[in-house]
């Protein structure tokens, strides 16, 4: 039911979530201290040409000895609602085998520092930190590391579920099983077939059920889990019905590997008949875990691609876009604020979603300096307007958004972008360490405290 009087300039419902997010590998630095295991990352950042400028997650942000100040940095600038993940390789080092409860205590300390700035923890079980070790033994590509990742989530939901009520099961997972293992452009840096590629899709969605199975099991009251996809969004090139039953169409055909697949029922038809003998090897039972129910579905939002209806009997038209279609540094990052509004509201329409939360959206530049204390990033400032007045529009349309968490808190490692491109409300200089609010943080701040987009 339309709420109509939910207006333009209403403010955010109540009970919508205002956050920012960040993950383990990119900002916490510590590589090797206390114990740490070796990612992917850290091993494939050192292979050269993999990331740009050589950078590697080392240092970051430093945030494993700064978590206090950066608490109390985010709590000045009003931020209640973090989203953080857990560093898989610091509870176990290999992935399975030997417990590192040095780790788990740097978990305690940082959560003990949220609850003293007042900040409510989202937590990722996996944002792409993959223990190295897993990985020499064929890492998503095995069913080891299903089994590895099912203990990992009941030791951490055990040990944390007394103090964390919010939980992402894994982060995007076509960036760390097809862009990983099929176009190698992310870690490891695999270049697989078809048939493998699909199958680490597969062992994703398996330890997606196991996060959700041992959040049921061990997170005790009140807990609430989700998967964070970033589901390939499509905006109808004109808001008519022609172009949005095209965009719709694309959408749910884009989407049949992940969104398609947690419903429990197996694999759609569409999508078997797409991948035909390269299909993954399913084993009796695994739909019961992959399709156990959800509390919410995360979304990563940062861009679309346009549709409209098929011009000679096609259902639908995938536009490409012309090269002068603005877009920020990272090539991929067209800037397309509807997708929000869109994504949302196909999760809603197509797939039942009624609670669902942006987990990430933001923009990364390059060369964002500090001058006289300042960075004036009227760009962001301009990005995040735009999108969060899509998230508007999809709540007056009743669609169910529930939250926007903004990427990203501070500039940190951006994967194979490494430091150069800085997606950060916060600047940080990575040589001393300083941080600097953006004007983007300025102004983020006082969306959250008018709950109205300024
Ligand atoms: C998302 C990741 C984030 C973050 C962001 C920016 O895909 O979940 O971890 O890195 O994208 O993108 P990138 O660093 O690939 O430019």
């Amino acid at each position: 039911m339309i709420d109509t009087t939910f207006t333009y300039s209403s403010p955010f419902p109540d009970t919508f979530v205002f956050g920012v997010a960040a993950a383990s590998a990119q900002i916490e630095g510590a590589a090797f201290t206390d114990g740490k295991g070796e990612s992917i990352w850290d091993h494939f950042s050192r292979i050269p040409g993999k990331v740009a400028n050589g950078d590697t997650l080392d240092v970051a942000c430093d945030h494993y000895h700064r978590f206090d100040e950066d608490f109390a940095l985010m709590a000045s600038l009003g931020v209640k609602h973090y989203r953080l993940s857990i560093g898989w390789p610091r509870i176990f080092p290999q992935g399975d085998g030997e417990l590192n409860p040095a780790g788990l205590a740097f978990y305690h300390r940082l959560f003990d520092s949220m609850d003293r700035h007042g900040i409510t923890p989202w937590v990722t079980l996996f944002h792409w930190d993959l223990p190295q070790s897993l990985e020499e033994r064929g890492g998503w590509t095995s069913r080891v590391t299903v089994d590895a990742f099912a203990r990992y989530a009941d030791t951490v939901v055990r040990e944390f579920g007394h103090r964390v009520k919010n939980w992402i099961t894994l982060n995007e997972i076509r960036c760390f099983t097809m862009l990983a293992y099929g176009y190698g452009t992310k870690a490891p840096g695999r270049r697989e077939s078809a048939a493998v590629v699909n199958q680490t899709f597969h062992h994703a969605l398996l330890c997606h059920g196991h996060g959700v199975r041992a959040v049921r099991a061990f997170g005790g009251e009140g807990a609430r889990v989700g998967l964070t996809d970033n589901c390939d969004v499509s905006v109808p090139v004109t808001e008519s019905p022609a172009d949005i039953a095209a965009a719709e169409a694309w959408f749910l055909d884009k989407n049949l590997h992940v969104l398609g697949a947690i419903h429990g029922k197996g694999y759609a038809p569409a999508y078997l008949d797409r991948v035909g003998a390269d299909a993954p090897r399913v084993e009796p039972g695994d739909f019961d875990l992959i399709g156990l129910p959800t509390d919410f579905l995360g979304l990563n939002i940062y861009t679309a691609t346009y549709v409209r209806a098929g011009r000679s009997g096609e259902r639908y038209d995938a536009l490409s876009l012309p090269p002068n279609y603005p877009r920020a540094d990272s090539a991929w990052l067209h800037l397309v604020p509807q997708a929000i509004y869109w994504a949302t509201r196909m999760c809603h329409e197509l797939y039942g979603h009624d609670a669902i939360y942006i987990t990430e959206n933001g923009c990364g530049y390059n060369d964002e300096r500090v001058v006289n204390g300042e960075v004036i990033d009227l760009h962001r400032r301009d990005y995040l307007r735009n999108h969060l007045r899509e998230v508007h529009r999809a709540i007056a349309d009743g669609v169910p958004v529930d939250g926007y968490f903004l990427w990203s808190f501070i500039d940190n490692y951006e994967w194979e972008d490494g430091y150069q491109r800085r997606f950060g409300i916060v600047h940080c200089d990575f040589e001393t360490q300083v941080r600097t609010p953006k004007l983007s943080a300025h102004y983020y701040t006082d969306v959250m405290r008018t709950r109205t987009v300024l």
